[in-house]
């Protein structure tokens, strides 16, 4: 605690002679509407909330650094990428997705894992979870999806009713309620869960030559489930336990690391693959498309202000850098709108300016005005361009780089409806046994807050056609069998 005296002032940096009394008339008299003071404090406390995030609204953030370790300068031009040892500033924000504020940090849903880059170039925003796939594949599916999660507009609460009949009704969900309802659907804490941009996304390198990319960040402290009777239980005792963990953990200087890593893809093979690239329900096999290392991120520094810091945090896709470009990923596509439209909603025109969000290389724009508008506004310059008076110029060589397009705009679904391998993978393959008899566990548990059997027995006959014992083993514990018609 600094020892240095700090004397009350109002907002206006009057100094406040009492804090503890009202200005009444007379000793019992009614309170004075020329007590400032009082007003300004009662008016300003009404004023304390800023809508929260409609989706992620729960979450926790840390400062840190991401240091190159692998040269990739060969797939990509973006300058905090070039060359091996270059360290660049970052902020991550950890979220969960369904709850509200003040909701619990234990419960069984995906992790946002969202990292803000401050390169040299601006803001690069890799806004993913800690799965590197999900539910859906069209952004303009997004909106229903997310009431399913949130709460019956009939009774105010959670409502596996809607969950369950989406999801049944939703098949390319199967491969991210497997994963869910899977040990990493809780993690341990937010040190020991490994982070995805799940989209896939291109790289360009200096000669304008195109790959795409996936990104994966893998925990150094490795992966650790709660186990979900334990997880119940702190949801009740201590709503806060991750976030408790992680600000605890960097105190204590024991600084979580994750491992970046990209998987490549030709820009040709994307027309053959045998899944849709660009289907973000789908994953590329690490035996077709093997890691390759690109740097660590290391969390170091704790928050000094929970609201300014990360409630004002403001990510979103959009923010690329010369060098990273998007992929015609549809939720991908969707979401570049979405998050500063949210922003602009949430925290103001000019929510970039913040000190959280503000890049730390120069910002040059005509942007002008806007509320709260603190930061100098551009001073005495121009505000258009073209202009004769050396006002800030574009750079070509940073233009987006040109791809082909080809077809008629339509509504245009995605080729396959393959929705049954990966998840059949992940069951058979990626699973054992521990794994598999808990998976069933929390589908039994889940589905058993369903009150209709017709959405219980279509999503058992999801699950049979992802794996017979699936299909059976969920049916049995539900008490139910496997329809005829999914055999
Ligand atoms: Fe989000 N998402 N999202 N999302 N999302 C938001 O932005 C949205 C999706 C994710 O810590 C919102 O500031 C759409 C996928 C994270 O501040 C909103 C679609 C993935 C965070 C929004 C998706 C994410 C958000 C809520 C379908 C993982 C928290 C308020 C196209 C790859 C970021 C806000 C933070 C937050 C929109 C789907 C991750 C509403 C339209 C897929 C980590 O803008």
């Amino acid at each position: 605690m600094s020892n240095e005296k700090k004397y009350l002032t109002t907002a206006s940096g009057a100094p406040v002679g009492d804090n503890q009394n009202s200005i009444t008339a007379g000793h019992r008299g009614p309170t004075l509407i020329q007590d400032v003071h009082l007003i300004e404090k009662l008016a300003h406390f009404n004023r304390e909330r800023v809508p929260e995030r409609v989706v992620h609204a729960k979450g926790a953030g840390a400062h840190g650094y991401f240091q190159v370790t692998n040269d990739v300068s060969k797939y990509t031009k973006a300058a905090f990428l070039s060359e091996v040892g270059k360290s660049t500033p970052m902020f991550i924000r950890f979220s969960t997705v369904a709850g509200e504020l003040g909701s619990a940090d234990t419960v069984r849903d995906p992790r946002g894992f969202a990292v803000k880059f401050y390169t040299e170039e601006g803001n690069y925003d890799l806004v993913g979870n800690n799965t590197p796939i999900f539910f859906i594949r069209d952004a303009i599916k997004f909106p229903d999806f997310i009431h399913t999660q949130k709460r019956n507009p009939h009774t105010g609460r959670k409502d596996p009713n809607m969950v369950w009949d989406f999801w049944s009704l939703s098949p390319e969900s199967l491969h991210q309620i497997t994963y869910l309802h899977g040990d990493r659907g809780i993690p341990a804490t937010l040190r020991h869960m490994n982070g995805y941009g799940s989209h896939t996304f291109k790289w360009v390198n200096a000669e304008g030559e195109a790959v795409f990319v996936k990104y994966h960040f893998i925990a150094e402290q490795g992966v650790k489930a709660l186990d979900p009777e334990l997880a119940a239980k702190l949801a009740g005792e201590n709503p806060d336990y991750h976030t408790e963990d992680l600000y605890n953990a960097i105190d204590n200087g024991d600084f979580p690391e994750w491992k970046l890593y990209v998987q490549i893809m030709p820009v040709e093979d994307a027309n053959t693959y045998r899944y849709d690239p660009f289907d973000v329900t789908k994953t590329w096999s690490r035996k077709d498309y093997p890691l390759i290392e690109v740097g660590r991120m290391v969390l170091d520094r704790n928050p000094e202000n929970y609201f300014a810091e990360v409630e004002q945090a403001a990510f979103s896709p959009g923010h690329f850098v010369p060098g990273i470009e998007a992929s015609p990923d549809k939720m991908l596509q969707g979401r570049l709108f979405a998050y500063s439209d949210a922003h602009r909603y949430r925290i103001g025109a000019n929510h970039e300016a913040l000190p959280i969000n503000r890049a730390k290389s120069e910002v040059n724009n005509n942007q002008r005005d806007g509320q709260m508008r603190f930061d100098g506004n551009g001073g005495s310059a121009i505000n258009y361009e073209p202009n004769s008076f050396n006002g800030p110029v574009e750079t070509p060589e940073n233009k987006t780089s040109p791809f082909e397009v080809s077809g008629f705009a339509d509504s245009v679904a995605y080729d396959s409806d393959d929705h049954y391998s990966q998840p059949r993978a992940l069951f058979r393959d990626v699973m054992d046994d521990g794994e598999r008899t808990r998976l069933i566990q929390n589908f039994v548990d889940h589905l058993s807050g369903v009150d209709y059997d017709e959405i219980k027995l279509r999503q058992i006959s999801l699950f049979y056609k992802v794996d017979p014992e699936l299909g059976e083993r969920v049916a049995e514990g539900l008490g139910l069998s496997v329809p005829e018609t999914a055999k």
